[in-house]
């Protein structure tokens, strides 16, 4: 029987790792775009490099996105390739906008113009609320991003409903709140913390620098999430949804977790640093997943005390290793 094809842009990213870990459990032929550089990026999916095939494409390049799309005419295109991380979009906000936002209509174009019936999951984000009028956040609260790459963000969301809307595609917009891993990039607050922890722990750093403490965040665990975004795209009739835990912490209860998991005392450690405020912050998030778990009958699995002890452990193993 011939297997079911899907592309994911973003395979070498930390959600694109265990999405495809979880495509080729389900029997998917997982076809991976990656763009071209002259250092292969390729640590997350290292494991999986023999089954899964890469495909050079850049979202910058519309002519490489068509090909790449003509050329395996998959069913299922799951979106997850951008520019990411908060902090760099206010540095790099027209890079951003072409990544995160010009480069998802690049992506539908491409569906649009040779096979109107493949499937397309777009990777929306809790940046869209920014700062948000009510908790929890769900599909009725108003957007308010608070960076470029929220309001790229909000462009790639509008777009997806557009085409979807305009010439019948099967299109849908996830709207995923934080969800973490040992596989998250070191920038983003989590894995900067759980890293530091098992350094601090084995004698080699004293102290994490750290920003704004009281920022609240909805962390989920990576693995649980890329599930929700497949059922997404095996619904009857496309629709959005937001996809969350429903709880949220601060990050001064993260890092208060994650050393006392290594046995440490977080007070002693943690040096709060002006320079890593945002020019504007999104100080709290919470989302409302009451649709998705009906709609999808999907729940998280990972409660954030497991997803933080998870993050030292892995950190403190991959640290030793390194010594
Ligand atoms: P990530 O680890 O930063 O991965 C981003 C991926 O995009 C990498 O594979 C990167 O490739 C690729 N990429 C960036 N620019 C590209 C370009 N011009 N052409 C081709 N590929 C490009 O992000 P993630 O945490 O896995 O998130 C996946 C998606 O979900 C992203 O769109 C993110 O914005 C969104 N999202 C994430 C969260 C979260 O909490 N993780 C929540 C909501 C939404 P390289 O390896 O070459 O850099
Ligand atoms: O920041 C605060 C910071 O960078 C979380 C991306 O995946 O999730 C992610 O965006 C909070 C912010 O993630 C530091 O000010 C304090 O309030 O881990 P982060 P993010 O900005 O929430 C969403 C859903 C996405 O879509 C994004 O792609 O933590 N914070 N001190 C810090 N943040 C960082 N990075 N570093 C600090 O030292």
């Amino acid at each position: 029987m011939k297997k079911r094809k899907a592309i994911i842009t973003g395979i070498t990213g930390q959600d694109g790792s265990y999405l495809a870990e979880f495509l080729l459990a389900k029997g998917y032929h997982v076809y991976g775009m990656v763009r071209r550089s002259s250092t292969e990026t390729f640590d997350r999916i290292q494991h999986l490099i023999t089954d899964v095939d890469l495909v050079q494409a850049d979202l910058l390049d519309q002519l490489s996105l068509i090909n790449m799309i003509k050329k395996i005419r998959p069913a299922e295109v799951y979106n997850l390739a951008s520019q990411s991380f908060v902090p760099t979009s206010f540095e790099q906000p027209v890079l951003t906008g072409e990544f995160t936002a010009m480069g998802v209509t690049r992506m539908l174009e491409a569906v649009k113009l040779v096979d109107r019936k493949i499937r397309f999951y777009q990777a929306s984000s809790s940046e869209m609320f920014g700062l948000a009028p009510h908790s929890p956040q769900n599909l009725k609260t108003p957007f308010h991003p608070r960076s470029p790459y929220g309001v790229a963000k909000v462009y790639g969301h509008w777009i997806t409903v557009n085409y979807r809307e305009s010439y019948d595609l099967f299109a849908v917009s996830g709207i995923l709140f934080n969800h973490e891993s040992p596989r998250r990039g070191k920038e983003f607050v989590t894995r900067k913390i759980t890293h530091a922890v098992a350094r601090i722990k084995l004698g080699l750093d004293k102290n994490l620098r750290l920003g704004n403490l009281d920022a609240k965040r909805d962390w989920g665990f990576a693995g649980d999430y890329v599930e929700a975004m497949w059922r997404m795209l095996q619904m009857k009739t496309p629709r959005d949804l937001v996809v969350a835990t429903g709880k949220t912490y601060t990050v001064r209860e993260f890092a208060k977790r994650a050393f006392r998991a290594a046995g440490l005392n977080w007070e002693k450690h943690v040096v709060v640093d002006p320079r890593l405020y945002r020019p504007a912050e999104v100080h709290t998030l919470c989302g409302d997943p009451a649709e998705a778990f009906r709609v999808l009958r999907w729940k998280p699995s990972v409660t954030f005390e497991r997803l933080v002890d998870m993050m030292v452990a892995a950190d403190i193993r991959l640290v030793e290793r390194q010594q």
